[in-house]
């Protein structure tokens, strides 16, 4: 990758740039949350949680998590497994409640490492938020 030298009003708005993900990625959890996973995205930023907790293998579960960022349109909840490529045999139906939203009918068939995708909508934009998982 090619790499430039940032000086002046292009640094300025660098680092205005890495501020704004700064602020987005400032989520307080909701009331009780202690303990919850966060993912830190450009345009959002996501609390979520296991219920139960922790995560079962090869048994349903359910996330409940909460974004802050522009308004949300649309929130698609999947599992993916990197080390091996592949994702859950279930999809997940997401209820949507303004920033906030439960999705159900997520199964990890395979004990290691688990990715949790957000893939969150709206007006502002489309953005992958990937949170890390291993269930027990
Ligand atoms: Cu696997």
């Amino acid at each position: 990758m090619a790499r430039r030298r940032l000086a002046g009003p292009a640094l300025a708005a660098a680092l205005a740039l890495v501020l704004t993900a700064g602020q987005a990625a400032a989520c307080p959890p909701p009331q009780g949350w202690a303990g919850a996973g966060s993912i830190a995205g450009e345009l959002w930023s996501a609390w979520w949680r296991p219920e139960p907790a922790p995560i079962p293998v090869g048994d349903h579960f359910s996330v409940r998590f909460h974004l802050c960022g522009p308004p949300v349109g649309r929130v698609q909840v999947r599992g993916w497994m990197p080390d091996h490529r592949h994702g859950m045999n279930y999809r997940p139906a997401v209820t949507l409640n303004g920033a906030s939203g439960t999705a159900e009918g997520l199964l990890f068939h395979m004990p290691g490492r688990w990715q949790l995708i957000l893939d969150v909508r709206g007006a502002a934009g489309r953005e992958k938020l990937v949170g890390e998982t291993v269930p027990e």
